[in-house]
């Protein structure tokens, strides 16, 4: 499966909901484009969870342009496309990868975000592409951690360094780059416990683990992800800020997309927060990962959708 259909594939909730509000908007014949209409697609935008800002931005660009006249569904749709793409511009910034030696990617979110899935989706999509992964379990607090992350470092074939529950994470993250140093292994990618945002301690246990790694390797770690649950919606936007005063964030991971109808949420996030959305989680499985790439996403949300029937 290619990109495209993988977003499309996590997108289905939300394109179900958004698609029927979207067509239920106008009729077969047209809408008059007023303050009743501007009102309905601001509050059709708001329900994806896009934010206020950029739903009343979009609108008003609307009005600005179609006011007083009739329009079809498409043009209509063609602009708030072009809107959405404008909105959630990025650079196109997959992993920077190390001039030489190990890429080190640390990995960090609250609690269930999908840390952990994510890195064994990250791994398999680097061993995909021959490249050799060795994996630091440093989520040393919650029990079944250090195995969950090992039952898929053996089904994926990526090498694994684990520590005693309740050791440092840090020592294991720095074990973790050794082992990759010393393997000459093309990527390092370490799991972080589950923290709140607003744990203190656990918050400056994430700087000493970057401090640490950034010892053994003056670049590392090259990347460091936020991973964010895209059904906790908005919520994410604080988190980011608080992450990325801990060690600054170079990108998102925005897991289980698949699970919520209001993937509108990436336009607030892309919009509210100065990093650049990586990749997106499409489902539980290894493969449901895909690159994060704005003019997909709007194309993906509204395929598909058929304008209203003749008569209606
Ligand atoms: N549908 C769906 N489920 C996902 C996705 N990513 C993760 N999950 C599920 O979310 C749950 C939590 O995922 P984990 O990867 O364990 O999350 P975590 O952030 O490592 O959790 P802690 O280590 O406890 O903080 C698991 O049941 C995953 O299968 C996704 O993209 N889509
Ligand atoms: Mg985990």
């Amino acid at each position: 499966m290619g990109f495209f259909d993988k977003i499309k594939q996590g997108l289905a909730k939300t394109k179900q909901l958004l698609n029927t509000d979207v067509r239920d908007l106008f009729k077969s014949q047209g809408r008059l484009i007023d303050d009743a209409f501007l009102d309905e697609l601001r509050g059709v935008l708001i329900k994806t969870d896009m934010g206020v800002q950029a739903a009343t931005a979009i609108v008003e660009q609307i009005g600005v342009k179609f006011r007083a006249r009739v329009m079809q569904m498409e043009e209509v749709l063609a602009d708030i496309k072009v809107q959405l793409k404008q909105l959630m511009a990025q650079d196109e910034a997959p992993i920077r990868f190390a001039a030489s030696g190990p890429t080190v990617i640390m990995v960090a979110g609250v609690n269930g975000a999908g840390k952990t899935t994510s890195i064994a989706k990250l791994a398999q999509l680097f061993l995909s592409q021959g490249k050799t992964v060795v994996l630091g379990a440093g989520d040393t607090f919650r029990a079944a951690a250090v195995e969950q992350l090992s039952i898929w470092a053996g089904r994926l074939g990526a090498q694994i360094v684990k520590g005693e529950q309740g050791s440092d994470p840090a020592s294991v993250a720095h074990r973790a780059v050794a082992v990759a140093l010393e393997s000459k292994a093309d990527v390092c990618i370490i799991d972080t416990a589950g923290r709140l945002q607003t744990q203190q301690n656990l918050m400056q246990q994430l700087t000493k683990i970057h401090r640490v790694i950034g010892k053994q390797i003056p670049d590392a770690p090259h990347e460091v992800l936020l991973v964010l649950d895209a059904t906790t919606g908005q919520n994410g936007i604080s988190q980011a800020r608080h992450f990325t005063d801990a060690v600054s964030c170079s990108g998102i991971v925005l897991a289980k997309l698949d699970g919520t109808a209001k993937g509108g949420v990436v336009v607030a996030i892309r919009q509210q927060v100065g990093l650049p959305v990586k990749y997106v989680g499409v489902g539980e499985r290894p493969e449901d990962l895909t690159l994060f790439v704005p003019d997909d996403f709007v194309e993906a949300l509204f395929e598909d959708l058929v304008p209203p029937a003749a008569g209606r």
